[in-house]
């Protein structure tokens, strides 16, 4: 390999990302990966780490030589075997090639126009439900019922399981990170609730008239496996929730938080869209995981060796100053947010972002044409959670307009 770079050692960092204390504030960790260097190695955790703009979208769009079959996580689930059969999100070309095809034909543009039209009314009358009460609980009370409805309505998963839902994608996104107590506090029922939503996930289960079969379509065609469509449908209930309640409560928190922002909202709603990818790119809600390298290679002047992890921080590149700007700490409703890698990036970017900008952007309306103004009743509660970025709790006051 010729390479006119310099190939240097990477710069070592100390700090556990999944402590507590770097979960609950994780900027300055980031800034010290950012400052060591294009690639630096975290010695608590032996892994390599990037966390800036560019290195991060490099890794993402390179996908022959960052591989997504070792998994997310910090093992290599083809060496050692994961706590599920893998996902598309855990499958390089060709495979992935083939089920992203099959989901890309269920969902689409037409989707969202269809699904906005159907839950503006929900929205609507679960705002005017919290509102009624004044104060409130966002997670429990709004983030969570709407994509909680939303999504199994849509894909047509019956009621019987639907409770699965929440704590099954607490387990699949605290796996993307290794095995500490707060994984196996989230693993305790693995074994049930990948049951329950396993059985949500076959034809037969399946409403006739919801999306979900319309994978199943695909294997009619000859397109896919029953098994494939079996996972395809999974990874829809795994990935299309929590983060969904998070990305809903991260928002509302930003805002509440700044006043000002609320009510520019409200004399100009056409910024609401501006402000979701502001507010993804600020507090990303999937924070951080994993590539395997499957070849040597050279980033940033790093050497890395075949078969190595690097740790991606999302949050780290959708914060980077070279480039945001130096104000890229600050949530700004006049940044350009787009670039932002929020919903990641390449191949493998987030497949129903439609759907989840069609549940906030709803939600949001409805909230903005009702809400004078979200005051903090009392401090926001972090969530500890080794991939994903939120709260647990956010208490607030609803003032209506
Ligand atoms: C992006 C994401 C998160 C969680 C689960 C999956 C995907 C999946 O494909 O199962």
């Amino acid at each position: 390999m010729t390479t006119p770079v310099e190939v240097v050692a990477p710069a070592s960092v100390k700090g556990d990302p999944y402590s507590v204390e770097n979960i609950t504030n994780p900027y300055p960790l980031i800034q010290r990966i950012r400052e060591a260097g294009p690639v630096c190695w975290l010695e608590d955790i032996g892994v390599f780490a990037v966390g800036g703009y560019e290195e991060v979208w490099e890794i993402l769009t390179d996908f022959e030589t960052f591989s997504s079959a070792g998994g997310l996580g910090p093992k290599d689930i083809r060496k050692q075997a994961a706590w599920r059969p893998p996902s598309i999100l855990e499958s390089d070309p060709p495979t992935h090639t083939v089920m992203r095809r099959a989901l890309a034909g269920v969902i689409n543009p037409n989707v969202s126009r269809q699904l906005r039209a159907r839950i503006t009314e929900p929205a609507d009358s679960l705002v005017d439900r919290v509102l009624a009460q004044g104060e409130i609980e966002v997670i429990s009370e709004l983030a969570e019922p709407f994509p909680l409805k939303v999504i199994p309505d849509l894909l047509g998963v019956r009621h019987e399981g639907r409770e699965a839902l929440l704590p099954y994608g607490n387990i699949v996104f605290n796996a993307f990170g290794p095995e500490n107590a707060i994984l196996t506090r989230a693993a305790a029922r693995a074994d049930e609730l990948s049951r329950l939503i396993l059985e949500s996930c076959t034809y037969e289960s399946l409403d006739p008239d919801g999306l979900g079969v319309r994978i199943w379509d695909r294997v009619h065609e000859g397109l896919i496996t029953d098994e494939q469509a079996q996972l395809l449908m999974r990874a829809l209930l795994s990935a299309g929730v929590d983060s969904t309640v998070l990305a809903i409560g991260n928002l509302l928190a930003v805002l509440a938080e700044r006043p000002e922002a609320w009510a520019r909202l409200r004399r100009e709603p056409h910024l609401a869209k501006f402000a979701i990818d502001e507010s993804l790119r600020f507090e990303s809600p999937f924070q951080k995981f994993h590539r395997t390298v499957s070849a040597d290679t050279v980033l940033g002047g790093v050497r890395l060796p075949k078969d190595a992890k690097v740790l991606l921080f999302l949050g780290a590149a959708n914060r980077d100053p070279r480039k945001w700007g130096d104000d890229a700490d600050t949530f700004d409703l006049d940044r350009n947010a787009s670039g932002h890698v929020g919903f990641g990036m390449g191949l493998h970017q987030c497949i129903g972002q439609p759907i989840a900008r069609v549940e906030i952007e709803t939600l949001l309306q409805s909230l903005l044409e009702r809400v004078e103004s979200i005051e903090p009743t009392a401090e926001f509660e972090p969530l500890v959670h080794n991939s994903l970025r939120g709260y647990a709790r956010i208490p607030v006051r609803l003032i209506p307009a």
